[in-house]
């Protein structure tokens, strides 16, 4: 009874065993015919990709890595002149996600006005500081809120959400630099002498 079991029971792991080698060998005849069907006998089989591919994937991922510096390292926010109406520089500003624009460039001497109309309904961007003029001015959503200032000195003045984390650039250049570069000190008649003097 014994040496039976035992027979049978090795004809049978020697049955399993030829079996898994054939259906391994019928698996690689399969692979080479039909490459598609091997996905269902080894799942982890790597894949091969034809060059082209493999070329096209790398350049993808290179131009990625460059969209990433060139967007934290070299893109500049984008800057706006203030416009000037009846001795006011005005500059709108969007508040949504950020200040749009987020530098400002106005002339040195007459008064600012900012027009902050804020969209963004996180509270983070429910207060706006410009520390430089002991500015704090609460923005309600949906509604343009005015700033006033006067930045008597060229120079550059930050201004930012409650918690100083967006901000902003008001660049004050200077009128006198300003105008000597745009007109030609050389060719000065008397009429242009009088109108500076005014
Ligand atoms: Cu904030």
């Amino acid at each position: 009874m014994l040496n039976k079991t035992k027979i049978i029971g090795g004809i049978a792991s020697l049955g399993i065993v030829l079996g898994m080698g054939t259906g391994e060998a019928i698996a690689q005849t399969t692979h080479e015919t039909h490459p598609t069907s091997t996905t269902q006998t080894n799942q982890f089989r790597p894949i091969e990709q034809p060059l082209s591919n493999k070329v096209l994937v790398t350049l993808a991922g290179l131009g990625l890595i460059g969209l990433e510096l060139w967007w934290f390292l070299l893109s500049k926010p984008q800057s706006k002149k203030a416009t000037a109406t009846g001795g006011i520089q005005e500059v709108n500003i969007t508040v949504d996600g950020g200040y749009e624009p987020s530098r400002i460039v106005v002339q040195a001497g007459p008064p600012v006005r900012l027009n902050f109309h804020r969209l963004d309904p996180s509270s983070c961007l429910e207060q706006v500081l410009i520390p430089d003029f002991h500015i704090a001015a609460d923005l309600p959503i949906n509604v343009v809120t005015s700033v006033e200032f006067t930045p008597k000195k060229a120079g550059n003045y930050i201004f930012t959400c409650g918690m100083n984390m967006f901000r902003g650039e008001i660049i004050a250049e200077d009128q006198q630099t300003k105008s000597t570069k745009e007109s030609n000190p050389k060719s000065f008649s008397s009429t242009d002498k009088q109108e500076i003097i005014k």
